[in-house]
């Protein structure tokens, strides 16, 4: 029988293992369908056919193992998250959630459960490739509209599927729950020092991309006052949305991107794109302060005689977590002995889109140095033994054998 501090040894070593498979030499770029999931792909199939899972993979890259219940059972349990990263990642940012689900089913060492255990690694979450998150978990939840769908056929077609069978992956019969394990990605269980963290909700996103529209001109000819310089506008106005996510409690702002064209020194630009993402745990708050950075771009480019336009990606509200399997976890996480800390998700999850389906929870680890999407980020073994004894005693007590 596997310990639990085996098994995170194990989980580390494979999170480490799967993080060469990268867009990168040199980085953890893994994107939607791009070459590099096939050998992820490939490698957790090993594993997961190994642990005594079948595996498939849907029509959109969802990789899913199936780890049979007892005789006659017929409910599911989910475990998982995303295998997909940001440009730049670092080794844990989803993956540690796959490989938790994975390692959780070895430690049963081949018992069977009252329901069967269902390890989803999700084939995109970031939106890094096609600029809209959570492909993978929308296919389930039977959330991708034709847009998308054309949007990212080719895609699909290049890397083997058949978009055609989009529709075949949305989540049908009796689950009982979707339960995804994940770094904080952020400051307090540090501060707090705590291994594990229960997310009590998730914070609701705005997603934009605002085109400031100018006009290109020559750097060394034209007066300072009859220029429409693009870049100058996107600056004043990032200068703006800092400002004002800094004098609204609990607002995180973020301008990521910035691209600008024509994009050489000595020509004043004529356009600069710029991405917005707004974030707050309460969706009222998040939407005025959307309305008000975005009528702070109206108010500057009138300023300076240049136009703008805002295009919105996402418009994902706010979640609140399962509330009968957040107590099963505040029990299961107390059963070993770990204070029980409940906390709001700033960053987005694969959970929020389950949640349309089926009842989903979370559980953080803690982040060393809270830092994340970057190759920095880490996880502590010791944490990731506890989240499988947690994990443990929430399967044996909620999925009882
Ligand atoms: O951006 C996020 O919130 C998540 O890391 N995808
Ligand atoms: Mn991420
Ligand atoms: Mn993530």
């Amino acid at each position: 029988m596997t310990t639990y501090s085996t098994a995170a040894r194990r989980v580390i070593d494979r999170c480490l293992e799967l993080a060469q498979f990268t867009e990168e030499p040199g980085h953890i770029t893994r994107t939607f369908l791009s070459s590099p999931m096939h050998q992820v792909h490939a490698l957790l199939t090993q594993w997961m056919e190994a642990a005594g899972c079948s595996v498939r993979i849907d029509a959109v890259g969802n990789l899913i193992g199936c780890y049979p219940g007892s005789e006659g059972a017929w409910r599911r349990l989910l475990i998982g998250s995303h295998l997909d990263t940001v440009p730049h990642a670092g080794a844990f940012d989803g993956i540690l959630g796959v490989l938790i689900g994975l390692a959780l089913v070895e430690c049963l060492g081949g018992k069977p459960l009252g329901a069967a255990i269902e390890i989803i690694g999700f084939s995109e979450e970031e939106g890094v490739r096609f600029g809209t998150p959570f492909i993978g978990s929308r296919a389930l939840a039977g959330t991708v509209d034709c847009d998308l769908l054309q949007q990212i056929s080719g895609a699909i077609r290049d890397y083997g599927l058949d978009p055609l069978r989009v529709p075949e992956a949305v989540l049908h019969g009796d689950v009982i729950g979707y339960l995804e394990f994940h770094i904080e990605q952020g400051p307090v269980l540090e501060i707090l020092n705590l291994p594990l963290g229960i997310v009590d909700a998730i914070a609701g996103q705005s997603r934009y991309v605002v085109e400031f529209q100018g006009k290109a001109n020559h750097a060394g000819t034209t007066p300072m006052h009859l220029r429409r310089d693009a870049i100058a506008a996107a600056a004043e106005w990032i200068l703006t949305v800092e400002e004002e996510a800094r004098n609204t409690p609990g607002v995180m702002a973020t301008v990521g991107k910035l691209d600008v064209a024509p994009a050489a020194s000595n020509i004043i630009a004529g356009t600069a794109r710029a991405t917005l993402d707004v974030r707050h745990a309460a969706d009222a708050v998040r939407r005025s302060a959307v309305e008000r950075i975005l009528a702070a771009a109206g108010q500057i480019v009138s300023r300076r005689f240049l136009t703008y336009s805002a295009e919105q990606i996402l418009e994902q509200p706010a979640v609140e977590m399962d509330s009968c399997l957040k107590s099963l976890l505040d029990r299961a996480v107390s059963a070993i002995g770990c204070p029980v800390h409940r906390m709001i998700s700033g960053a987005g999850h694969d959970a929020m889109i389950l949640a349309q389906r089926c009842p989903a929870a979370m559980v953080f680890l803690r982040s060393p140095g809270g830092v994340s999407h970057h190759p920095g980020e880490n996880v502590l073994e010791d944490d990731v033994a506890a989240a499988l004894a947690a994990g443990g005693n929430f399967l044996e007590n909620y999925v009882y054998g």
